[in-house]
């Protein structure tokens, strides 16, 4: 593709490069065959044409000396470092003989395929496992799938959909459009929104509603840019959020300040709500989350007597013990007030056109893999027979039990790991030792990334190099509008796409044809359902909406029959109403009423340990200029957060004699770590927050150092197996304890 002249792309960034969960439209701008800027699609409904730090620094990421762009076969010892360049057909063949071996011997499913966050890879690894017929796919180390799944999975079982705060994403002409109305006040929970880029949310949306006159309410133990502009900062100890919740639905029923005509014609199971919920009168709240309960009462009356009011929440909420449970009294929230589906409240979000990356349901899976795929699914999925929700809400893995599984060999030994975008050591896992531990002991291991990692170096034998979202093309459906990602140059060095790799894996691995030959048959394939394929969306500058009166558009679509398949008006549940008595959680032996559960660790529940360890330790804040653990040697962002930072209150460092800067150790039962302090008024002087997932690729690689990761990876603090009845939620990423001390020498 060599060029003289500079040339626009139009595209959607979605990770390899950006990282990121949003999907904004860039331009990305190429000379010689070289990529020398992007900037903001000033176009594009997304973004209207800001942003990232991640994203204009994309560039210093592709052309980063570091990275790898040949595949490796590992030579010595796993972790010595010591590496020997391969060809493609090499590196195919060993991956094909190895893990058909591994297939003949001990079955399809001891072989896991492993991904971190979402990003676009969801698709391609999918379609690999279940070509190769493997029903363990998950996030290795992510105790009890703590993000975004417990949240899911308390709003399917509440209303069958899923739901986002309206900041008029849903609508082409955004802010303008006449049907669109805006939110009274905005409940920012347990999130940063301008700090990260979030599930399909633009945080600064939040921002153009303020600007707009939205006002906020902000519930976060840390004081942040929008707790400053709240109207109430409820400050609370991390973990208890559940029983807020629950504190301001009793305060909401018992001052009758519900909808009463929503929930008489669509909600189901008040009666029982509102017995439950004398359970937790604002009192009682007050003396579990230390948050008055005038506060609390205040922050219900606002939230309920403003309607239009919307509710926008974070990973933290997933994160609590229980957290599908405080999911479950959150969304009770916006229920009850009718904010459901309205304008500028909490909108039912569908991806765009019908379109989705990968095949969901066991209808599309029995005619693309055969019956026996979808009945093995279950069968030998790790975690699905201890956990109803696992086996009947989403295909992961549970990856408490899986820790286990890999420890144990029962009830069969996993053999080998596929492990694309995910940083397990460094990052994404709770306990890294042990996870370390346990995987070092399978027999083969494959590693698709970028650049070298604590975990690519710990445990790959052969490490395939992957292009970013600059040199391959992609496709975006979450949620709207449905969007391409543009290949702009050629690849670098001999990276492959993320795509190109797995399908030609899928093809030698499958046991059944693969009927597609070209990833863009795929595209295409998945794109059809929405009239459209990536050609037309290309050409269009690379997104569109659906059309007026598609079902994936809002609002009051349960009034319309545009919810269920039935086609009846209601809500996508078993007794098509708003359920804030979940028959689903019912089935699955769950309490179908949300209740309050108790951090493991801390004043209430280990009074003497707390003694001991004082402070509440709220770890993985998100960094505007980081995804997790990626883009440390990123020299233009390295410079905006160059340290491993511990964020303290002024007094409660004084009272332990450190000052601004000064390297601190941070240790709990489990570990000790290093970490700089940042001394600070906004933080709680209860509450120290530690950013996850912090390696230095400047030093030695090779175990035992790993890139320093044993010193500075806060989850060396954190532990596996808290993750309650239901199997989601309930890690200790966000409410353990520590102390905090000098580094003297
Ligand atoms: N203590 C603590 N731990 C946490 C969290 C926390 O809040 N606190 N958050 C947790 C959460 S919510 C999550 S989702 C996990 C995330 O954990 P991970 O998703 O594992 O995050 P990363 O550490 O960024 O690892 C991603 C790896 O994939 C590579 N990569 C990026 N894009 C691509 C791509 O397109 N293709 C391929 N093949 N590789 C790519 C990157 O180079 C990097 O090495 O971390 C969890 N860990
Ligand atoms: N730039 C960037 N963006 C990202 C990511 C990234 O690594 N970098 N990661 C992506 C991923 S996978 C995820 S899951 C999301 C997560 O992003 P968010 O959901 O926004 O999570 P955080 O930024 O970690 O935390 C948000 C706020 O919650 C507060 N908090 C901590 N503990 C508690 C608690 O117990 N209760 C309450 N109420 N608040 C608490 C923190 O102080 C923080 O201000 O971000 C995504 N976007
Ligand atoms: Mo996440």
């Amino acid at each position: 593709m060599a060029k003289s002249k500079e040339e626009k792309v139009l595209s959607t960034l979605w990770s390899a490069g950006c990282g990121s969960h949003g999907g904004c439209g860039c331009e990305i701008f190429v000379k010689d065959g070289k990529v020398t800027r992007v900037e903001g699609d000033p176009n594009h409904p997304f973004n209207q044409g800001r942003l990232c730090a991640k994203g204009l620094a994309l560039p210093q990421y592709m052309y980063h000396p570091d990275r790898v762009t040949h595949p490796l076969k590992r030579v010595g010892e796993r972790g010595e470092g010591k590496w020997k360049q391969i060809t493609w057909d090499e590196a195919y063949d060993t991956i094909e003989t190895k893990l058909k071996d591994i297939r003949s011997k001990y079955g399809a499913e001891s072989v896991i395929f492993c991904q971190g966050t979402g990003r676009d890879i969801g698709g391609a690894i999918t379609f690999l496992m279940y070509a190769y017929g493997s029903p363990n796919w998950v996030q290795v180390g992510l105790a009890g799938h703590a993000c975004y799944t417990p949240r899911l999975g308390a709003m399917y079982a509440t209303h069958g959909h899923y739901a986002v705060a309206d900041c008029s994403q849903f609508l082409e002409k955004r802010f303008e459009d006449p049907e669109y109305v805006l939110p009274k006040y905005i409940i920012i929970w347990a999130q940063n929104p301008s700090a990260g880029c979030h599930d399909g949310f633009y945080g600064h949306w939040i921002i153009d509603c303020m600007k707009r006159g939205s006002k906020l309410i902000v519930i976060d133990p840390r004081s942040t840019w929008f707790s400053s502009r709240a109207e109430v900062h409820i400050q609370n100890r991390p973990g208890t959020d559940g029983i807020i919740a629950l504190a301001m639905l009793n305060v909401i029923i018992n001052e009758g300040l519900y909808d009463k005509e929503f929930v008489k014609k669509w909600c189901y199971g008040f009666e029982e709500l509102k017995k439950r919920v004398q359970e937790y009168p604002p009192e009682k709240a007050e003396e579990i989350s230390w948050v008055p309960a005038d506060l609390i009462r205040k922050a219900a009356r606002l939230y309920a007597n403003n309607k239009p009011s919307a509710i926008q929440w974070g990973e933290p909420v997933d994160a609590m013990p229980a957290g599908s449970v405080v999911s479950q009294a959150i969304n009770h929230l916006w229920a009850i007030t009718g904010n459901i589906d309205n304008p500028g409240g909490n909108v039912i979000a569908r991806n765009s056109h019908g379109v989705t990356t990968y095949p969901f349901s066991s209808a599309e899976l029995t005619e693309l893999y055969g019956a026996d795929l979808v009945k093995r699914l279950n069968e030998k999925r790790i975690g699905a027979n201890d956990y109803p929700m696992i086996k009947g809400f989403r295909g992961w893995v549970q990856p408490d039990v899986l820790i286990e599984q890999m420890e144990t060999g029962k009830p069969y030994p996993v053999k080998a790991a596929w492990i694309q975008t995910s940083n397990i050591i460094g990052g994404q896992a709770a306990d890294p030792r042990r996870h370390y531990n346990a995987m070092k002991k399978l027999d083969f291991i494959v590693c698709v990334d970028i650049f070298q990692n604590p975990t690519t170096m710990a445990l790959a034998d052969i490490f395939l190099p992957v292009c970013t979202i600059c040199e391959r093309d992609s496709f975006r459906s979450w949620w709207q509008p449905l969007g391409v990602s543009v290949k702009a140059v050629d690849e670098v060095g001999e990276s492959k796409s993320d795509w190109d790799i797995n399908l030609e894996m899928a093809k030698r691995l499958a046991t059944t044809p693969i009927k597609f030959n070209t990833v863009r048959e795929i595209f295409d394939d998945r794109l059809k359902v929405g009239n459209t394929n990536f050609e037309k969306l290309k050409a269009k500058g690379g997104w569109e909406f659906p059309p007026k009166g598609d079902k994936t558009r809002p609002y009051y679509r349960y009034e319309k029959g545009l919810l269920r398949a039935d086609g009846k008006p209601g809500f996508d549940t078993p007794t098509g109403k708003v359920e804030l008595y979940a028959k689903r959680f019912e089935e699955w032996g769950l309490d179908p009423l949300p209740y309050y559960e108790e951090p493991k660790e801390g004043p209430v529940s280990t009074p003497d340990l707390f003694k001991k360890y004082p402070l509440i330790l709220t770890t993985g804040r998100r960094s505007p200029v980081f995804f997790h653990s990626e883009h440390r040697m990123v020299p233009w962002l390295r410079e905006l957060d160059p340290d491993p930072v511990i964020e303290i209150n002024d007094k409660t460092a004084a009272d332990i004699g450190v000052a601004n800067g000064e390297w601190v150790y941070v240790e709990n039962p489990r570990g000790k770590i290093k970490m700089r302090a940042k001394v600070t008024p906004t933080s709680h002087p209860k509450v120290v927050t530690v950013p996850h997932a912090w390696w230095l690729p400047e030093t030695d690689g090779k175990a035992p150092n790993l890139f320093s990761t044993w010193d500075h990876n806060v989850n060396n603090l954190t532990s596996m197996g808290n993750q309650g009845k239901s199997g989601f939620g309930g890690t200790n990423l966000r409410s353990n304890i520590c102390r905090v001390a000098k580094i003297k020498d």
